[in-house]
């Protein structure tokens, strides 16, 4: 492969004269923006303990009410990216929020979309376009891009829930923008999930009277249910990878336009050596223990810690005693495939 010339070898002349005419020169730069065979990544690969992040949330609960903070959410930094990074990745966002026994957190829409996956606690609720959404451990529940959404906590205990959001692809696109509103009164109905979609091939009727499917047509995926499909599947496929994507159940497409949740269940005694993926993942535990080792760093990690996958990372997951463990991971993989390049490696 040619060597490129440098920026140095230019005369100082030249180099002053296109900084002032607004231009540069490409090769210098051109293996920076197009290395060979693999992308040069930026993530750097981290735990993050639940255990460390609870008590610096909860704090954040005493010094910092909700209306002064309208999310009260601590972020996970990219450490490849800088302490203010608020970014996991390269295209995820990743936060914890904690809402209060009888907070509210008001009403806004943007352009980025947003899932969250419950965490701690119970009696909390998302209002999603009118639809009140009911949150408990481990539930999966959408906030697509455009959708109006606003919180609140019935129960007795603090909640907490991650929100995972394409916010760093929509600033990089200089395309991230919020329009606010007060709290939302329910339609009360109940939410679509648990009644027009309760079951995987079964659809509400095509009827004329009737308006077609939204775009969104499945708005919470109940982690119950998620849990009893994988341990069904893990019974039945043979030793194969015990994975569920959560789609939309109309289309059968990712349930996000960018963003991919993968929920997975890894066997006792299971060691699982996935192939390189384009993608880039954040995995969030939702149950048991285990160790998993990317690019050569190993995370030991527990129930509702995070940790972080940069593209094309060597991935070895390993399960920790007697119990399966239960882990959703949040990828871009959809929006790779939408641009057409995702792509995976065997090992
Ligand atoms: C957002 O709208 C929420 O609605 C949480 O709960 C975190 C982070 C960045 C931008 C918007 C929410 C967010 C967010």
């Amino acid at each position: 492969m040619a060597q490129l010339g440098t920026l140095e070898e230019l005369p100082q002349d030249y180099r002053e004269a296109m900084a002032r005419a607004g231009i540069g020169p490409l090769w210098p730069q051109m293996r920076n923006a197009l290395p060979h065979n693999a992308p040069a990544t930026v993530t750097r690969s981290h735990l993050w303990r639940f255990g460390d992040v609870r008590p610096l949330l909860l704090r954040a609960g005493e010094l910092t009410p909700v209306e002064k903070a309208e999310r009260r959410v601590l972020f996970l930094a990219d450490p490849g990216r800088g302490a203010g990074a608020m970014q996991a990745t390269s295209t995820l966002y990743i936060g914890l929020q904690l809402l209060l026994p009888g907070e509210t957190a008001p009403a806004h829409k943007h352009t980025p979309s947003a899932a969250r996956i419950v965490v701690e606690g119970e009696g909390a609720y998302t209002v999603v376009d009118g639809e009140k959404l009911p949150m408990e451990e481990g539930d999966l529940i959408l906030t697509p891009g455009g959708c109006w959404h606003d919180h609140g906590h019935g129960g007795k205990a603090p909640v907490i829930w991650l929100d995972a959001l394409d916010l760093p692809l929509f600033v990089y696109l200089e395309g991230s923008y919020a329009v606010e509103a007060p709290l939302q009164t329910p339609r009360n109905r109940p939410d679509a999930s648990q009644v027009e979609y309760l079951a995987a091939g079964l659809a509400p009727p095509r009827r004329r009277d009737r308006p077609a499917p939204s775009a969104f047509p499945m708005m919470r995926f109940p982690w119950a249910r998620t849990e009893a499909a994988l341990r069904r599947l893990a019974e039945h496929n043979g030793g194969e990878p015990v994975e569920l994507d959560y789609v939309n159940p109309e289309t059968g497409q990712s349930c996000l336009p960018t963003m991919g949740f993968t929920a997975m269940m890894l066997r006792p005694g299971e060691q699982r050596r996935p192939a390189q993926r384009s993608s880039s993942a954040v995995f969030h535990v939702v149950r048991g223990r285990g160790a998993t080792t990317i690019n050569g760093v190993r995370h030991m990690w527990g129930p509702k810690d995070n940790f972080s996958a940069p593209p094309f990372a060597d991935i070895d997951h390993a399960v920790e005693g007697t119990e399966p463990a239960f882990l959703v991971r949040i990828h871009d993989a959809p929006l790779q495939e939408r641009l057409g390049y995702y792509e995976e490696r065997a090992r």
